[in-house]
């Protein structure tokens, strides 16, 4: 029975220094210490010998058991050694490599651009509003005076959602201006700016653009305040006090009498040429620039929303930021805008 029991020891010592794996000394431990295992088959055999055998062996057996659960721990302990090893060998780092500096982006120029605008007016006092890309049909065109069978709405050919009925990429910010009106009695004083869609493709159109909508409406608004209003932010856009409006007469259903607004140029001062006598390439000789849409509430409009046009009056203006920012910042090309090359990005 001795030797059996040190047969079985030399046996487990030898197999459990091969085991090279966790698993593996996990299958040796439970072969041999286990409920079942070799161990326990020696000692249910110890029951068969003498009293003075049973004790003499039974110590061996006990100790010999006791000294396999420690090689087992050892062995567990030296494989756990062996992987703490190799990871600190493949994964070590050199803590005086100075460190790698992150790539820190920025807004986008017209993002940023946004931003001043917001600034701008709420110095005046004006609130932020907003509404969604997709548009439905009732406030893109039909509350705003723009019924299906107007022609305006050939002016602004956009993209229709498939499967969603009457929906739209909005025209232009202008619907905001109803679903405002709708939840809010006057005075209203608010802009609303953001991505707006038309099937439009050159220099200065693109598929998608932005639009900064402003609109005041209260009791006694006239077109005073909407030309006061639109001088003083357009001499902040461009940091120029010298900056001049003019309104030319133009139509928009949705206003009532609708306008151009135009603005001295910023680069030759509405004299068409630069100082050096060359003729002004961005205004095209002419010392103005076409700015905005603009003009008075049309009654209805208010009438649609549940306003008494009697008692009430406003002013609205669309402005187009893209064309702004190439104003601004000297840009030839919309499509630099949404090109994301950083050679561009990153000047501004
Ligand atoms: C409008 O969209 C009216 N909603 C503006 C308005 C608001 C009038 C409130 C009266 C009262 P218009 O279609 O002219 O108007 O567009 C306004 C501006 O958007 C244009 O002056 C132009 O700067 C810009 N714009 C129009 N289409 C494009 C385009 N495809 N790409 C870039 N900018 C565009």
């Amino acid at each position: 029975m001795k030797s059996k029991i040190e047969k079985l020891k030399s046996e487990m010592l030898t197999v459990l220094k091969k085991a090279d794996s966790h698993d593996t000394v996990r299958d040796l431990e439970i072969k041999y210490l286990g409920r079942k295992g070799l161990f326990v088959d020696i000692m249910k055999s110890l029951k068969d010998l003498s009293d003075e055998d049973k004790r003499t062996v039974g110590k061996l057996a006990n100790e010999t058991k006791t000294e396999l659960e420690v090689a087992v721990q050892k062995r567990y302990a030296e494989l756990e050694m062996a992987e703490l090893g190799e990871i600190a060998e493949k994964e070590w780092l050199d803590v005086t490599v100075p460190g790698k500096k992150p790539l820190i982006g920025h807004r986008h120029l017209i993002s940023k651009f946004m931003d001043d605008l917001e600034v701008i007016f709420a110095k005046m006092g004006f609130a932020v509003a907003g509404g969604p890309d997709i548009e439905t049909e009732h406030y893109c065109f039909n509350q705003l005076n723009i019924p299906p069978d107007h022609p305006a709405r050939d002016m602004q050919d956009t993209f229709w959602i498939k499967n969603l009925k009457d929906t739209v990429l909005r025209t232009q910010t202008s619907p905001v201006q109803i679903r405002y009106m709708e939840s809010h009695e006057p005075p209203v004083r608010i802009i609303a700016m953001g991505r707006t869609f038309r099937k439009d493709s050159d220099a200065t159109h693109s598929p998608m653009f932005h639009q900064l909508e402003g609109l005041m409406v209260d009791e006694n608004v006239s077109m005073a305040n909407l030309k006061a209003v639109m001088t003083h932010v357009l001499q902040q856009i461009f940091e120029d006090p010298s900056i001049k409006t003019r309104f030319r007469i133009s139509y928009f259903p949705f206003v009532e009498p609708g306008m151009e607004v135009d603005c001295t140029c910023p680069i030759c001062h509405g004299d068409g040429k630069i100082s050096d006598g060359t003729p002004c390439r961005l205004c095209k000789q002419c010392g103005w620039l076409e700015i905005a849409g603009a003009g008075m509430v049309h009654p209805q409009v208010l009438e649609n929303v549940g306003y008494d046009s009697k008692k009430y009056t406003g002013f609205a203006f669309g402005l187009g930021l893209d064309r702004m920012v190439m104003i601004k910042y000297r840009i030839n090309h919309l499509r630099l805008f949404f090109e994301n090359d950083l050679r561009f990005i990153r000047q501004f």
